[in-house]
């Protein structure tokens, strides 16, 4: 069967999830890195988002769906268990990440990453206003965390590959990399989680690498 390609710039928080579960899964797969709107996107995706995937002439968009399209496609370790309450919680955080967490973080990391400023520096009113919906999610993730260390029950799971690749960034950004130093339980999840060499596997280029 031919390969998989994922498409999506490897920058993308949701493009990393999927490779971090591609590689948990041991898929192979290539990378086409296409950024939001261009042509090969917006032909999968209605709203020009990634990541999309095809393999072989079957294309879909939609992070969760790719990886559940993954799951059953592919053999390897189960991304979506058997187990009813633990699929349950893995659901969830995929959807109170997709639906809440990340938007509500985005307008804070693109203050840093992609601020409109004519010098490129840190567009500081942007940042601003989205840190007290940091703070709130930051603080949702350390209640969240459980005492095995994880997400969703007490195994690395696609709930900790959704929640990873944000954490990375928050880590570089001042507020957030402060706020997560004094949110005891997520800073240890994220030390210990970090090591795990699908996330070292998939460290993305600089976002600068985007720019121009
Ligand atoms: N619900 C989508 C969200 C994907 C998403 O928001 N991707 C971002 C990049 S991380 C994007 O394409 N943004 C461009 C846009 O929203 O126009 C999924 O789970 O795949």
């Amino acid at each position: 069967m031919t390969k998989l390609e994922l498409i999506g710039v490897p920058q993308s928080t949701f493009v990393r999830t999927l490779r971090m579960a591609l590689e948990e899964k041991g898929v192979p797969y290539t990378l086409t890195p296409a950024r939001p709107h261009s042509p090969e996107v917006d032909a999968i995706h209605p709203f020009g988002k990634i990541p999309v995937m095809r393999h072989g002439d079957f294309a879909l968009c939609e992070s969760k769906a790719i990886a559940s399209y993954v799951d059953k496609a592919f053999a390897g370790p189960k991304l979506f268990p058997d187990d009813a309450k633990l699929c349950g919680l893995i659901e969830q955080w995929a959807s109170l990440i997709t639906t809440v967490v990340q938007p509500t973080i985005m307008p804070y990391l693109r203050g840093y990453f992609f601020s409109q400023m004519p010098d490129g520096k840190p567009d500081h009113a942007m940042i601003e206003a989205a840190l007290p919906g940091v703070q709130t999610q930051i603080a949702l993730l350390d209640r969240a965390v459980t005492n095995s260390g994880h997400l969703a029950g007490d195994s690395f799971t696609y709930a900790d590959m959704l929640v990873l690749p944000i954490l990375d960034y928050l880590k570089v950004c001042p507020e957030s990399r402060d706020a997560i130093g004094g949110a005891k339980k997520l800073s240890t999840y994220f030390a210990t989680q970090a090591q795990r060499p699908s996330f070292v596997n998939t460290t993305p280029p600089p976002f600068s690498e985007l720019r121009g």
